[in-house]
């Protein structure tokens, strides 16, 4: 299996798991932008954040809510993102969801 993500979720290369469920999983990034950055998963494999059904995407944003209250973000504010393709900076294609916070973005 030569996906990264793929690999952390199943436990092969070690992450920082902050949350997970049967369906998510959520790590620290390893080149964190802000105090708190998070990546949230499906654990099925998906390249691309457009390639997500609607339950994989309500799972990662009930997930992201759960992070964020976990890292006392949630009052403060934080950011949600995925980056989409090449041209947005996507660097892994196993579609995430970043959650930054920490700081005034
Ligand atoms: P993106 O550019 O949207 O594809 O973001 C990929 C993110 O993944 C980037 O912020 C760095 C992070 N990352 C890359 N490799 C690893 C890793 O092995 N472990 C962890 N925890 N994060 C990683």
């Amino acid at each position: 299996m030569s996906c990264l993500f793929c690999r952390i979720a199943d436990g092969e290369i070690p992450a920082t798991i902050v949350h997970e469920t049967k369906t998510t999983l959520a790590f620290r990034d390893i080149q964190p932008k802000a105090p708190v950055h998070v990546l949230l998963i499906p654990r099925e494999h998906v390249p691309n954040a457009v390639d997500l059904n609607g339950d994989q995407l309500g799972d990662l944003f009930a997930a992201a809510k759960e992070v964020a209250d976990a890292e006392g973000v949630a009052e403060s504010g934080y950011r949600l993102l995925f980056n989409t393709g090449p041209d947005s900076g996507q660097e892994v294609f196993h579609a995430h969801l970043h959650l930054l916070g920490g700081r005034r973005l």
